[in-house]
């Protein structure tokens, strides 16, 4: 719990409308996407690098955890203050402060909605490649901090591919520019990538140097449908092997296809049992030979059905259908467990094949759905709480699988708490003893973000 006295100090920095406390105003900053809460014993709203500096001197000096938040859309449950203390809500700081066009990047504010920075470039012709599912709703700062993926990561990569500088308030208060407005820069260590994906445990993200590319001249986006896994997972993999990149290559199996039917109240795949969603893009010319070639591929291996979109209307049908599922499942059963592991693309139809056999051991229902151009498949595995104690040895089966084939149990999610008791069976003693040094070094009192990534942390 806070004193009176530091309630009032925070007041003071951020104004008295921006320091909440009702119990009302902390359940709104108490969860994520995982569904998993806890209540905070306040939420600061701070507006400048500056408030957030003189919260986290605040903190150190008292020894509150402060926990960032971005839109609270993450999915292993980085935002959520399980320790309680201080919510840091990056909302207010959500300018999109420049657009430099010539050198094509943008600078924004954490709290910039990754959806409006995407309208906004487009209307430039430009283009912010990372698109996660849930881009009409989370922020950057978040996207940044757990270095989110998308849709288009299997051509244009992820978060920290795009990701020029940042400025960083240290746990400990001190503000820091990290990389430049370049495309090069190699001046001491790159610490624009140690805070990427460090799940707001090293620093907090105050502005955000995105890196843009040109709006590719055309779209073309085809569907398939196959009435068994195995068959979209050959075509899938045959996709990439063609030396084709389409910026989306994503997989649907049949449980994930019934349930945004059902949710969406729509016969999206007229009963197929597996689904395949392609998109490329480029110059016109060279779209609607790849498309073609992409959906005879899809004939040849086995697709009952294939239909491509004639409008940016039907497209955006298809899409809306995609980012539904993990919503959608929810009408299945009340609770998932939902991992986001990767292998490499051409192992895609190995560990489909090794996670049905895990689930039918288990007596589980696994939902594979997700990114298979990049390797990596959402696996939700559907439960009660009776369903618990299976469900937990059949994710260290899963990844037990993972990373014999070279994988990773995260491929964007990140670690937070969901996964933290995994994290020391991929990267091992050594690395691990590593990363706990660095966290030690920047935040030595645990200030920042604690319980995440490292267990007992
Ligand atoms: C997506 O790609 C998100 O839709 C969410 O990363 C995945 O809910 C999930 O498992
Ligand atoms: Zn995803």
């Amino acid at each position: 719990m806070l004193k009176p006295s530091v309630l009032n100090e925070l007041k003071e920095i951020v104004g008295p409308s921006h320091l909440f406390t009702s119990p009302e105003e902390l359940v709104v900053y108490s969860y994520d996407a995982t569904r998993t809460e806890a209540l905070p014993w306040a939420v600061a709203r701070p507006a400048s690098a500056r408030e957030v500096s003189d919260i986290l001197i605040l903190a150190n000096r008292e020894r509150f955890p402060v926990v960032p938040r971005g839109a609270g859309t993450g999915m292993s449950g980085g935002s959520v203050p399980v320790q309680g203390g201080v919510v840091l809500s990056l909302e207010r700081m959500n300018a999109i402060s420049e657009i430099d066009e010539e050198n094509m990047f943008a600078v924004v504010g954490p709290g910039v909605v990754t959806g409006e920075l995407q309208r906004e470039v487009e209307s430039w012709g430009l283009m912010y490649p990372p698109d996660p599912a849930s881009q009409q709703f989370c922020t950057l700062g978040g996207n940044v901090a757990e270095c989110a993926g998308g849709l288009r990561a299997v051509k244009y990569g992820v978060t920290k591919d795009y990701v020029l500088g940042l400025e960083v308030v240290l746990p400990t208060g001190e503000i820091i520019q990290t990389g430049a407005r370049t495309i090069k820069s190699v001046a001491g260590y790159d610490l624009t990538r140690l805070i990427i994906g460090s799940e707001g445990t090293l620093g907090v993200i105050t502005k955000i140097i995105l890196k843009l590319l040109p709006l590719p001249e055309s779209v073309e986006t085809v569907a398939a449908f196959f009435s068994d896994i195995d068959s979209a997972a050959k075509a899938s993999s045959k996709i990439i092997s063609s030396r084709i990149i389409p910026r989306a290559l994503e997989f649907v199996d049949q449980a994930a296809l019934r349930a945004v039917e059902n949710y969406l109240k729509q016969d999206l795949s007229g009963g197929a049992a597996a689904m395949l969603l392609i998109e490329v893009d480029g110059p016109a010319i060279s779209t609607k030979v790849e498309i073609d070639y992409i959906e005879a591929l899809c004939r040849q291996y086995g697709a009952v059905k294939v239909k491509k979109a004639e409008n940016d209307a039907e497209r955006e049908y298809f899409w809306k259908a995609r980012r539904s599922i993990s919503a959608a499942l929810y009408t299945i059963k009340p609770k998932k467990i939902n991992e986001d592991i990767v292998v490499p693309r051409s192992r895609i139809p190995d560990i489909l094949r090794e996670m049905a056999g895990i689930a039918k051991r288990h007596g589980l229902l696994i939902v594979n759905f997700g990114h298979a151009g990049d390797g990596n498949i959402h696996t939700n595995i559907m439960i009660d709480d009776a369903d618990l104690p299976r469900a937990k040895e059949a994710v260290k089966e899963i990844f037990e699988s993972v990373l014999r084939m070279n994988g990773s149990i995260t491929g964007e999610h990140g670690i937070g708490m969901t996964k933290a008791a995994y994290l020391p069976m991929e990267v091992g003693p050594a690395a691990l003893d590593a990363m706990k040094k660095i966290k030690k070094a920047l935040d030595p009192n645990n200030i920042l973000n604690p319980g995440k990534i490292f267990l007992n942390a």
